[in-house]
């Protein structure tokens, strides 16, 4: 770290994908460096905190190893040997390639694949621009919001809920299905201040006890994939006892009594069975619901990447609705407020030149379409070029193995652009280098809260970087691709955005560093109505036809959805252990880690450690594995191997392995993707990370390795 004084502080705000988006006061030294980074102390939401990762950027930003110019692959496929070109020649390269792919197979065999390492509205959007200009294949977002999106609008029928800084006014606050202590640290502060400023108590509902289980009054730790089961409990009890507010439910509801007849057989006993909670556990989850106005349910992502993760996220906020509590300040169920924005980004992605004819590829099953599997490419052609921006496919997708057979493709033209050399940046034919988020303009907005907020380019990018804006357009020219937006500066397209969206100008947003965006309350707790043409909240949702935000165009619903329950209860739609795979593994968040990236980082490697799998002392002593042992890990889609470490933290039957570590920081170089599956989950898609069968043994038969790699 860089010991100089700071000169000036500088505003922005973090770029991650993370749902806390926090308002950042950034240290600027007289070399032009980056000193630490702090939380915004006047941001409502960041409220001064962020977390360690992100206050040591200067780390990231002047890493040693950080892409600085533009690189052309020199020997095979993947060996990792390239030369520098100019930044220049790289795009032309780029724009040939494309040209030469489109003239043989049409333009659908071109595939910009992006996702959210820049959170940035225009420097991550912008690739739409070019494929709609250019009606390149489109990619359907299927790989972290999908479930838990539609499980909750199939209630609520809007993506927005209760103003988050209300935790601090709850009295109960249920964390469920995230670890935000280490995924979204702000979730805390709020959640802290309402038990210091109220007595308020905090429950966490999660698989294994983490560090945010650790701060909880109650904590409930549930066999993977069975939320639904204790949610439906919890509402049985609700109703059994009186804590059901009946008046609200034939109000606010669309069918209560049916739902109320539903729930009288999924009693505690009966979700103790599937949940390995005990009665009492259950029991006094309900107890303080029912008698708590104030509860506020804050509902994570974790719990829904299982294939039944739909039916869990609309049953835990369907309790909500069977209290009432949406009624309350500081009551209701909130999972993100990605729907209040309504912003108008038609400039940025050029959504006037869309044409819903264009083939959507499933971002999840990158593997099976680059594979050429018929079905995944919708009657269309091969896929032969891609760009990929802000994402790490090779290291982050399900069925890796898949993945990795379709990116060594010799017949398919790779270009990434990547701020340091990932996985799949080693499988390119082009590499191009990206700036930091502290070195280009930026625009934006919360998912875990309300604001739209400012991030300006407040330090020369090194080298030959370009940002992600700069190689749209500067491919968009070579492509004889039209469109206003090519010839707009990041700037004049924040500015554009926040006129057409009704929230002021660039000036305003400069002046006031972020923009407050929260609905009124009664809009919020949906006190006017849920929002569905009978304002009614959807106990028994219409799956197959739910208006998802993801959903792609040209499918009515995928998945399994047929079989989804009538109403909220356990869907047993997940991988079940069994004989064969006799243990459930579930892939949580590294703390030092945010997804691929920070892995890369002296800091957070250090802190992590190593690839290793949590493995409780009685299946350790089954399986005669003791800590330290090398094990390999395995499912019915490939195998592994990690380090054992024997732990309580984990239930028995169930093994937890932190961190999508690189690929090649585990032992025998496969990453733990190799495990997880790409099959679409129900109704609308999605990745199922945390939903696996597997089998556990020590690491000596033929062909597995005995040491570390790297
Ligand atoms: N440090 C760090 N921060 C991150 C990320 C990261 O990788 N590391 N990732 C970022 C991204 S992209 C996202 S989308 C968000 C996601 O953040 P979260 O909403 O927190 O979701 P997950 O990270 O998937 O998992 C959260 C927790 O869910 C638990 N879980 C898994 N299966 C189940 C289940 O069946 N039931 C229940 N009750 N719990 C279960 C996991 O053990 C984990 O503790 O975090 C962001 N922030
Ligand atoms: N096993 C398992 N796998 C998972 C998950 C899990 O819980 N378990 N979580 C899944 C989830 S929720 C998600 S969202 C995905 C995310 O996985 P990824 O999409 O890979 O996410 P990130 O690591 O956030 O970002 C990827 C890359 O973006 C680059 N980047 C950042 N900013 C910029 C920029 O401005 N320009 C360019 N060109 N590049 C940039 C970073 O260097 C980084 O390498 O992983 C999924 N994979
Ligand atoms: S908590 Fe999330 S948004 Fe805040 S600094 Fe860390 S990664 Fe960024
Ligand atoms: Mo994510």
């Amino acid at each position: 770290m860089n010991e100089m004084a700071p000169v000036r502080t500088g505003y922005s705000a973090c770029p991650h994908d993370c749902p806390s988006t926090c308002a950042l006061d950034v240290e600027l030294l007289a070399d032009g460096g980056v000193g630490r980074l702090r939380g915004s102390a006047e941001n409502s939401y960041t409220a001064g905190v962020i977390c360690a990762k992100v206050a040591r950027y200067a780390e990231r930003l002047a890493h040693p190893e950080r892409l600085t110019k533009a690189l052309k692959r020199k020997g095979g496929k993947g060996e990792g040997s390239f030369q520098e070109i100019s930044a220049k020649a790289a795009l032309d390269e780029i724009a040939e390639a494309f040209l030469r792919a489109e003239a043989r197979y049409g333009p659908q065999t071109v595939w910009p694949y992006f996702y959210a390492g820049t959170m940035g509205l225009v420097q991550r959007d912008g690739i739409h621009r070019l494929r709609h200009v250019k009606r390149y294949s489109g990619q359907f977002d299927s790989i972290c919001t999908n479930l838990a999106w539609t499980g909750y609008i199939a209630g609520t029928g809007r993506l927005a809920g209760p103003d988050p800084r209300e935790m601090a006014k709850s009295d109960l606050i249920v964390i469920w299905g995230t670890n935000a202590v280490v995924t979204q640290v702000n979730v805390m502060t709020h959640a802290t201040t309402a038990r210091k400023q109220r007595g308020a108590r905090i429950v966490v509902v999660d698989v294994y006890d983490n560090a945010t289980m650790r701060q909880a009054d109650l904590a409930l730790c549930l066999r993977p994939g069975t939320d639904a089961a204790l949610a439906c409990a919890v509402m049985h009890i609700l109703f059994r006892d009186g804590h059901a507010d009946l008046e609200y439910l034939s109000c606010f509801s669309d069918r209560p009594r049916d739902f109320a007849r539903h729930l009288e057989t999924r009693t505690p006993e009966w979700a103790a069975a599937i949940t390995g909670l005990t009665v009492e556990e259950i029991e006094t989850l309900a107890g303080w619901i029912g008698t708590t106005p104030r509860t506020f349910l804050r509902l994570g992502y974790g719990f829904t990447r299982s294939r039944n993760g739909a039916v869990a996220m609309h049953a835990a906020a369907s309790i909500a609705t069977v209290t009432g509590a949406w009624r309350h300040e500081g009551g209701g169920a909130f999972h993100s407020n990605s729907g209040i924005f309504r912003l108008d980004n038609t400039m940025i992605a050029g959504l006037d030149r869309r044409d819903a004819s264009v083939r959507m590829l499933d971002q999840s099953r990158i593997g099976a379409v680059l594979t050429g599997e018929a079905a995944d490419l919708k009657g269309g052609p091969p896929v032969t070029a891609m760009l990929v921006q802000n994402t790490n496919p090779a290291n982050v997708a399900p069925d890796q193995a898949c993945v990795a057979e379709g990116l060594a493709r010799e017949d398919l033209f790779l270009a990434v652009h990547e701020q340091f050399m990932t996985e799949t940046a080693e499988m390119a034919d082009i590499v191009l280098p990206a700036t930091m988020f502290l070195e280009h303009d930026d625009v934006y907005k919360g998912g875990g809260h309300q604001h739209i907020l400012f991030g300006p380019k407040l330090v020369e990018p090194p080298g030959d970087c370009l940002s992600n804006h700069a190689v749209i357009c500067g491919l968009a020219e070579r492509l004889g691709a039209e469109h206003p937006g090519f010839a707009m500066s990041a700037r004049e397209h924040i500015d554009h955005l926040l006129k057409a969206s009704g929230w002021g100008d660039l000036a305003r947003l400069e002046r006031e560093r972020w923009i407050d965006c929260q609905p009124p309350f009664e809009e919020a707790h949906y006190l006017d109505g849920f929002a569905w043409p009978d304002g009614k909240y959807r106990f028994s949702p219409d799956w197959a036809d739910l208006a998802a935000p993801n959903r792609p165009a040209d499918a009515r619903a995928i998945g399994p959805y047929a079989q989804m329950p009538e109403f909220p209860d356990h869907w047993t739609a997940i991988e079940a252990a069994d004989e064969a795979y006799p243990l459930r593994l579930v892939t949580s968040p590294a703390r030092s880690f945010l997804n691929s990236t920070f892995s890369e980082t002296p800091t957070g490697r250090q802190k992590e450690g190593r690839p290793e799998v949590m493995v409780h002392p009685a299946d350790a002593a089954e399986l005669g594995l003791a800590a330290g042992d090398i094990a390999r890990l395995e499912s019915r889609r490939g195998a592994t191997f990690l380090h054992v470490r024997v732990s309580e933290a984990v239930r028995p039957g169930v093994v937890v392995a932190e961190g999508i570590w690189p690929n090649k920081a585990h032992c025998g170089g496969l990453g733990i993707n190799v495990l997880t599956g790409a099959d679409s989950a129900a109704p609308h898609g999605g990745a199922a990370f945390h939903d696996n069968a597997v089998r556990l043994s020590r690491a000596g038969g033929a062909g597995d390795p005995d040491s570390v790699a790297g």
